[in-house]
């Protein structure tokens, strides 16, 4: 029965119009500062932003409202839509400075003037998940760097594994489309575990070489500051006669490579899903500024010619010891955006972005790339003028006679919009500086073939796992098998297997015993036989890491009465070693210490555990240590993370001596 409700009295005069009193008849507490009036986008000032123009007090509101409407409608666009892929980004501003210059090789000016600094703007990204998804799942990271040269914008978009999935761009909506959620159920979010993702690889053997990095732990790294970026495919550096020299970019991080393992990626996902955003805003913003080295490895054509695999060909990287790396260079970011919208997700990066040279090669994942950044561009950011948004404009002059388009910016004057012309005295012309392009031989028969030297998948899958360390190739066989038991499809599982015996046996064995399968599943039959490469020791993580502090986060553990002198000298010893530190604090109001000051904790005891930090430090007086003993969130914080190993037999066998050992010493 609908209850008689008496009519509320009309609102008062003073109460439709004033600004500073809410919806409920409220007083806001306006901040203290000066405060610009607040106008429309026609910069018409705004008397009222509480209460919409309606007919009457409880009545409809009006279509005159405009500014009502205005609000309202660039609230409805807000969004625009997120990347395909690469759709969850974190980014920083910085500098590139060249060290060694590379003027013998190119005319590039960023890479033969040493010691100028050029802008740069560096997103880092996840391949999978949506712009929303967390920041440390199992997943390749995206590493693109816009530099803006003096020459133009250069983009140099890679990932933080060498090689790629795929040999070919026709393949990558299959990719892309079997690895993000499955299109039926849409999920798994952010998890190439399930059914579509292995279905796909198990049928592309030419995948293996990158799914032995993805099953490594470069995909789950600590840090966005100490991942490895890579250029991927071959690029050419043209000097002043035209000659070509190949090259393959680098990034090394100076804090050095670190990831966490599993266990730990899953409950940092849990405990703080923007984990690498926060890190990488609170080192910027802490004066750490991150540091990459630029490397590179020039090649000529003859020494590809003598190469045991086609570099042309994405699945295939060159080994350091064939071609040393040679640093030229350094990148530091030092300045998080002012605005996350406005920078980080209106960048437009493309491979196609080369300045004078540089050029590309005919390598076909980066031929299709060069086509496809420029495509999702317009759609993603509106037209073809996105060009002209802020972070991604060049910073030296760009003239052409492009003209209007949605969102046209520019106001460009005269009647002159083409060329030749005899009535545009100062309308750009070409120029003899202007880009060159290799002067390539093409010659042959127009085809879809994939090259016979294109042929060999698996000789360099064998060569990343053999290169690995003991405890890395265990994490590796750990990978797969978790992932590899989220597959409902035996078929599936059992396919994988079958490239795995061609990559090494012992690993097949070790994931067929870890999924359980009755009978080894038959070896997948090879395109070409795989050869045996010396094993190359860069290719590891471990022993790409000093152990040292710098770059690290501390936590340390106090409550009421804790030694302010020992915390004080923690933190000294800590920062100065160049790692940060915050406190954790049963409350987030912080607590009294012995000497009796007050000390403010970053983050509370429950919400803030042990997997955020590299180390956990307990500063506690015995009876704040009898207290926190009977807590569950202060047991846990000295809880060390399950070993992915822990199923591996060499690891139970050490930890059952381990134990006998402290039985027999008590
Ligand atoms: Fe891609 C984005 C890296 C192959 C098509 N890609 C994108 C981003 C990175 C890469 C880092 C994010 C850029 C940003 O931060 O905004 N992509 C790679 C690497 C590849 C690769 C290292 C192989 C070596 N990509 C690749 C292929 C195609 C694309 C073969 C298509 C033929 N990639 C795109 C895209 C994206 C993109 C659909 C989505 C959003 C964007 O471009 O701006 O055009």
């Amino acid at each position: 029965m609908a209850a008689k409700t008496k009519a509320p009295a009309p609102p008062t005069a003073a109460r439709r119009s004033r600004s500073d009193v809410g919806a409920g008849g409220e007083t806001h507490q306006q901040a203290g500062g000066t405060h610009p009036p607040l106008t429309t986008n026609q910069g018409i000032p705004v008397a009222d932003n509480q209460n919409s123009l309606r007919a009457y007090g409880r009545g409809p509101t009006l279509l005159e409202d405009f500014i009502l409407r205005e609000k309202i409608t660039h609230f409805d666009h807000e969004r625009i839509p997120e990347r395909i892929v690469h759709a969850r980004g974190s980014a920083a501003h910085g500098y590139f400075e060249l060290t060694r210059s590379l003027r013998k090789y190119t005319t590039a000016k960023i890479l033969g003037e040493v010691g100028v600094r050029t802008p740069v703007f560096c997103r880092f990204s996840t391949v999978a998940g949506g712009a929303g998804s967390i920041d440390t799942p199992r997943d390749v990271r995206g590493f693109a760097v816009k530099f803006y040269t003096g020459e133009g914008n250069w983009d140099l978009v890679g990932n933080n594994i060498p090689v790629f999935f795929i040999q070919d761009a026709m393949k990558f909506p299959d990719l892309v489309h079997a690895v993000k959620m499955e299109p039926d159920r849409g999920f798994p979010q952010a998890a190439s575990a399930h059914d579509t993702f292995w279905d796909f690889i198990s049928l592309m053997p030419e995948s293996m070489h990158m799914i032995m990095w993805a099953m490594s732990d470069r995909t789950i790294p600590r840090s966005l500051r100490m991942i490895e970026g890579f250029g991927v495919h071959s690029f050419r550096l043209l000097d002043r006669n035209g000659k070509a020299t190949f090259v393959k970019f680098h990034w090394r991080p100076r804090l050095g490579l670190q990831s966490t393992c599993w266990d730990e990626a899953v409950k940092i996902a849990g405990a703080d899903p923007d984990f690498h955003r926060r890190d990488l805003f609170e080192a910027i913003g802490r004066g750490d500024f991150p540091e990459w080295d630029l490397g590179v490895q020039l090649f000529t054509e003859e020494d590809a010619a003598r190469f045991p695999f086609d570099h042309l060909d994405p699945t295939k990287l060159i080994p350091e010891e064939l071609v040393p790396l040679q640093i030229v260079g350094r990148m530091v970011l030092d300045r998080w955006p002012d605005n996350f919208f406005a920078e980080t997700e209106q960048v437009a990066f493309c491979p196609a972005n080369i300045v004078p040279g540089i050029d590309f090669s005919e390598d076909p994942l980066l031929q299709g790339r060069l086509f496809s950044y420029l495509d999702t561009q317009l759609l993603r950011l509106g037209g073809p003028n996105f060009h002209q948004i802020p972070v991604n404009a060049p910073k030296c002059p760009f003239a052409n006679l492009q003209r209007d388009g949605r969102m046209q910016m520019l106001q460009p004057k005269g009647r002159v919009n083409y060329e030749p012309n005899s009535l545009g005295p100062d309308s750009p012309r070409e120029t003899p500086a202007g880009f060159p392009h290799h002067a390539a031989h093409a010659d042959g028969v127009k085809t879809r073939l994939r090259p016979e030297s294109f042929a060999d998948h698996y000789s360099q899958a064998r060569l990343f796992y053999r290169s690995q360390s003991e405890i890395e190739q265990a994490h590796m066989a750990y990978a797969l098998v978790f992932e590899l038991s989220k597959v409902e499809t035996p078929a599936i599982r059992e396919r994988v297997v079958g490239h795995l015996r061609n990559v090494d046996a012992d690993l097949a064995a070790r994931v067929a015993a870890g999924l359980g399968l009755e009978r080894m599943p038959p070896a997948a039959k090879p395109a070409v036989e795989p050869i045996d490469m010396p094993p190359s020791p860069a290719l590891r993580l471990i022993g790409k890491n000093e152990p040292m502090l710098a770059g690290r986060a501390i936590g340390i553990l106090v409550d009421e009465g804790s030694d302010g002198a020992a915390i004080a000298a923690l933190r000294k010893a800590v920062e100065a070693e160049g790692a940060a530190v915050k406190i954790v604090a049963p409350k987030i109001g912080g607590v009294q210490l012995k000497n009796g000051k007050h000390l403010p904790a970053d983050g509370k005891l429950d919400g803030t555990p042990s997997v955020v930090f590299d180390a956990v430090a307990l500063v506690l007086s015995a009876d704040g240590g009898r207290r926190l003993a009977r807590e569950a969130a202060a047991r846990r914080l000295g809880t060390r993370c399950i070993r992915p190993s822990q199923g591996d037999r060499r690891e139970r066998r050490r930890a059952a001596r381990a134990r006998r050992g402290r039985r027999a010493g008590r």
